[in-house]
């Protein structure tokens, strides 16, 4: 059954208001394209600083895991970079590093009292992660998270295309109903 603190929207991350997004980075932590570009050209150099910083203490972010930094400009106080896998035909553990960009990134958040976080669709753009897997990895996760706290209040799925849209719209119902 699906949390009702799960929430769904259509739109772009870098303009939701919640305590922290998540950024779908890479283990450079230095920006890219897709949700990565956007939230580092919207926030603004703040950002990039403090992955900077980050890299220079750890060496970066390892797939799965994931780094807390400031949202710079952003109506978000916090952004959550995590590192999805790139998809390789599902021969290289994908699933299981997706599912833990879900939880490392939910962890983080509770670590850092963060109650309201965004999620975009991880890996499902630049990485060509199968949208409808990834989408169910994300319900399950993220559910059976929410059902281990009452710290986190809200958690928003933000769907850029209309595919990840329809999908997350479909299971988030599923859902409900059983
Ligand atoms: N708001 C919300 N979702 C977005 C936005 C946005 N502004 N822009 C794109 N998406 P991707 P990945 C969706 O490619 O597959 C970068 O270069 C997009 O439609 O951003 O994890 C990084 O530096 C898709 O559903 O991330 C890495 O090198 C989802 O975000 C690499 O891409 C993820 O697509 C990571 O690839």
């Amino acid at each position: 059954m699906s949390d009702n603190r799960i929430e769904l929207i259509r739109g772009d991350i870098t303009r939701i208001v919640t305590d922290a997004i998540v950024n779908a980075a890479n283990s450079s932590l230095l920006g890219g394209g897709g949700v990565d570009g956007a939230i580092h050209k919207a926030g603004g150099p703040a950002i990039l600083e403090a992955c900077v910083a980050i890299r220079n203490k750890q060496g970066g972010c390892k797939t799965g895991e994931a780094v807390i930094t400031t949202a710079g400009n952003l109506p978000a106080r916090y952004v959550i970079h995590t590192v999805g896998p790139v998809w390789n035909n599902g021969k290289k553990n994908e699933a299981e590093l997706l599912a833990a960009c879900y939880n490392n990134s939910l962890t983080l958040a509770v670590k850092n009292g963060i109650k309201t976080i965004s999620f975009p669709n991880i890996s499902t753009g630049i990485y060509h992660f199968p949208k409808q897997q990834a989408a169910a990895i994300a319900v399950k996760a993220v559910t059976a998270f929410l059902a281990n706290t009452t710290q986190i209040e809200k958690v928003i799925f933000v769907c850029f295309d209309e595919e990840n849209y329809a999908l997350y719209n479909q299971l988030l119902q599923q859902g409900t109903a059983s």
